[in-house]
């Protein structure tokens, strides 16, 4: 059974495709359920795991623009795994949960879209810190 903390985190996006091509509208308060102060960027992806912390404060969305990945979520009790496409699923990244990015395909490309600035003091890279952080 799914807790809360982990329920809901699979959202969907529309994919607008003509045959010019497609397009992929994201809105704050539609798709986004914070306001958006920064977006980045992840391409050029090997078979490297990437991720392995969570977030104090600052809440992500990740979208896949090409190709897929999956997606592990870990709030400490549960860990989930997602997979997420470009055919308009994406996963909400809240604060305090632990998260791994795996299984890129070769043309994988993500967009992440975040409440807030860069900030490495965010960060909780070490697992048992994590741990003792949402203890708290
Ligand atoms: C996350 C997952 C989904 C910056 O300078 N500015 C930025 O906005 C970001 C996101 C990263 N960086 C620097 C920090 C590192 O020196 O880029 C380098 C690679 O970052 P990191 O190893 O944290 O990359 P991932 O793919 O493991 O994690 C990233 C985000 O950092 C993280 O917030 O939740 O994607």
């Amino acid at each position: 059974m799914t807790s809360n903390l982990l329920s809901n985190k699979l959202l969907t996006y529309k994919v607008i495709r003509d045959n010019r091509g497609v397009l992929i509208p994201i809105e704050e308060g539609k798709q986004i359920p914070f306001s958006i102060k920064r977006v980045y960027f992840i391409k050029d992806l090997n078979q490297e795991p990437r991720g392995f912390h969570a977030h104090k404060k600052i809440r992500q969305v990740l979208v896949c623009l090409a190709g897929s990945c999956k997606v592990l979520l870990d709030d400490g009790n549960e860990k989930q795994n997602f997979e997420v496409s470009d055919n308009g699923t994406a996963v909400l990244i809240d604060k305090e949960i632990w998260h791994e990015m795996y299984d890129f395909s070769s043309n994988c490309i993500l967009a992440v879209f975040a409440s807030d600035l860069y900030l490495e003091g965010d960060y909780l890279r070490n697992y048992e810190e994590f741990k003792r952080y949402i203890k708290k």
